[in-house]
């Protein structure tokens, strides 16, 4: 169970690692055409940050799309451009939704500044701009985002973890039942076949009885990876108990799915797994159950049901093969 979660926690200590690194050095963009001010603002921050101006809002438009910013410091009076435009832009940009925006604005022009905070932006500064309130509220707005970061990592994180299987990395029983039945009834709705496979590998007892616990989980991790280099983008694949696998193959019927099962059968019996860290080599094979949506209004219990008859067919009639 370690190594697979272990290898996504791994990645967000290195995320933590790295925002603790970069604490302070924020990428702020200032958008801003008075020179004298944009100068100012500029030297106030570098300190602590890496400062881009631009003078035009258009441009900034342009550069933000193809580099991060942690924040934007924009004047609402630009002369030649719209500023309160370039905020609204920001806004409605996936890439830039989440971005601060802290806007500067002409002292008294409530009028704009309202229409600032109504789309969005997090927070302003008056004019003239004081030195101290700037880098203080810039400061704020970095952590702020920082935060968020690491929340959006952790549960994007979480969100992963749920819907894996920790040893195999496949998608594991519960999202692969939850989201079949949605692929059923899209197959359905369109008329479309749909095929679904189920594999159990032979005597799998016997190779935890006879090398151990911690061989039989390579056998499993490994059966896993020749699964996945099996099946297409848009198949599923799951790890759906033990030493039971499912893929759900969308717009497929069943001749094809057969295809696709004897291939994986094939993968599996050809070459030997190598386990235990290379010590040992051993023959593996599986048997496969198919079935094919038969009717649109059958459910996914159904659909389950007869694949696991034709996989206990299959391992009747002597294993390692393929039934639908
Ligand atoms: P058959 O050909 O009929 O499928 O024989 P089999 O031995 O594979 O079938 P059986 O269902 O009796 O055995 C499955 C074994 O899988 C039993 C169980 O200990 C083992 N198993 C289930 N989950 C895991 C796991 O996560 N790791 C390991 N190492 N073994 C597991
Ligand atoms: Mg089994
Ligand atoms: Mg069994
Ligand atoms: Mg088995």
């Amino acid at each position: 169970l370690r190594e697979a979660t272990g290898s996504k926690l791994g990645l967000m200590d290195d995320a933590e690692a790295l925002h603790r690194a970069g604490k302070g050095m924020g990428r702020v963009l200032v958008v801003e055409d008075r020179e004298t001010s944009a100068r100012r603002i500029a030297d106030s921050l570098r300190e602590s940050n890496r400062v881009t101006i631009e003078s035009d809002a258009r441009e900034a438009l342009m550069r933000v799309n193809g580099e991060d910013f942690d924040l934007v410091v924009v004047s609402l009076s630009l002369e030649r451009s719209d500023g309160l435009r370039f905020c609204s832009h920001l806004r409605s940009e996936e890439r830039t939704r989440n971005t601060p925006i802290l806007s500067i604005v002409e002292n008294g022009d409530t009028a704009r500044l309202v229409r600032a905070l109504d789309m969005g932006v997090n927070d302003y500064l008056m004019r003239p701009v004081d030195r101290n309130e700037l880098t203080a509220r810039v400061r704020t707005q970095l952590k702020r985002k920082r935060y968020q970061d690491l929340l959006r990592e952790n549960l994007q994180l979480s969100l992963e973890m749920a819907i894996t299987d920790p040893l195999t990395g496949l998608y594991n029983r519960r999202y692969m039942e939850s989201h079949l039945s949605t692929l059923v009834q899209r197959a359905a709705d369109r008329g479309k076949p749909m095929s679904l496979l189920i594999m159990d590998i032979d005597f799998f007892k016997s190779v935890n009885d006879t090398h151990g616990h911690d061989v039989g989980d390579d056998v499993l991790r490994e059966f896993g990876i020749r699964l996945q280099q099996n099946v297409r983008g848009i198949d599923l694949a799951c790890r759906f108990g033990g030493e039971e696998f499912v893929v759900v193959m969308p717009d497929t019927d069943v001749a094809f799915a057969h295809n696709v099962a004897e291939r994986l059968r094939k993968s599996i019996a050809a070459t030997p797994f190598v386990v235990d860290g290379g010590e040992k080599s051993l023959d593996i094979t599986a048997s496969i159950g198919i079935t094919s949506l038969h009717a649109p209004d059958e459910s996914v219990d159904q659909l389950l049901k007869r694949a696991d008859q034709a996989l206990y067919r299959a391992k009747r009639e002597g294993r390692n093969r393929v039934v639908s």
